[in-house]
């Protein structure tokens, strides 16, 4: 069960203009993808992904940390995006139509919004089929491929890392350029499956509150960003999504 959708919320978000949609990992958990902060699994369960999801990890020993993103992309390719997905490609279809503006952030390395057929997606915190190398920087994308060594090597004889942003590092400067114009711009903000304790995606919500957008938080539970949200939502983005897009048809 599920808080019901207000109707001012609806109203506010059939008049917006541009709105913006910021994910977490609570969005790719109806398909099965443990959130950051879920107990991990199999051979994996007495790790702390915050221990893992490191530069520090990754210079100790580069091959146990491959070793768990291979695990990780195997449960990626294993899984189909959720309803959740699927109501938030409809929703940029709608506005599309309308010659109205999206934008969707994730936080999500997963590339399931992707997956489910949203088009312009900014990935904040990279991509789990990236790789880089950490010699001569050659950036190449194995979507659906898993490691045939730990760690991977480049052609010219560098450890590749995974293509994703771990703690303590900077963000891509395109993806923080196009969230900042989006949060800028947008009059309707929703932010979605998120624990928002990690920065900068935490502070989103603020930004585009200051920049006069109404938002609305969906998460199981609050968080630090619920006191900044026009309207929290208590539930399953699964299934509160599907029923809010179904309210904006004439
Ligand atoms: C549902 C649901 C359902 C469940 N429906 N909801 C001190 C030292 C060094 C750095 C810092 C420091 N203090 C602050 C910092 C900055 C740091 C930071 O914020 N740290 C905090 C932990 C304090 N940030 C950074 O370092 C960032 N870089 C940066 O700031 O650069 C400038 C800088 C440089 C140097 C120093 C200081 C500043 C980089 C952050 C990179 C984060 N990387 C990760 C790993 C990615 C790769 C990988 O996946 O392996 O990104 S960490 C992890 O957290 C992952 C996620 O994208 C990110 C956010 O997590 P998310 O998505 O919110 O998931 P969860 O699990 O936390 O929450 C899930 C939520 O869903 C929960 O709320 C559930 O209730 C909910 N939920 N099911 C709806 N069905
Ligand atoms: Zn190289």
């Amino acid at each position: 069960m599920f808080s019901s959708i207000p109707d001012d919320l609806i109203h506010s978000l059939c008049k917006a203009k541009a709105v913006t949609v910021l994910t977490g990992a609570g969005v790719s958990a109806e398909s099965g993808i443990p959130t950051f902060r879920d107990a991990m699994d199999g051979l994996w369960a007495q790790y702390d992904p915050m221990d893992l999801a490191t530069p520090e990890a990754f210079a100790r020993d580069p091959a146990e940390v491959t070793r768990w993103y291979d695990h990780r992309r195997q449960k990626c390719m294993a899984v189909r995006p959720n309803s959740g997905h699927y109501a938030l490609v409809e929703l940029e279809r709608s506005l599309d139509e309308q010659g109205l503006s999206f934008t969707l952030i994730t936080q999500n390395v997963d590339r399931l919004h992707q997956r489910a057929g949203s088009q312009a997606v900014v990935e904040l915190h990279g991509s789990i089929w990236d790789w880089i190398c950490t010699c001569c920087g050659e950036k190449k994308e194995e979507f659906g491929m898993l490691c045939t060594e730990y760690p991977p090597r480049c052609t010219c004889g560098g450890v590749c890392r995974p293509g994703v942003v771990w703690f303590g590092e900077m963000l891509p400067v395109v993806a923080l350029e196009l969230s900042f114009a989006a949060l800028e711009k947008c009059d309707f903000f929703f932010s979605i499956g998120t624990s928002s304790l990690v920065q900068p995606a935490s502070e989103f919500i603020q930004i585009a509150g200051r920049n006069r957008a109404k938002t609305v938080e969906i998460n199981l539970e609050p968080t630090p960003a619920t006191p900044w949200a026009d309207w929290y939502i208590a539930g399953r983005s699964g299934e509160i999504l599907p029923g809010l897009i179904e309210r904006l048809s004439p």
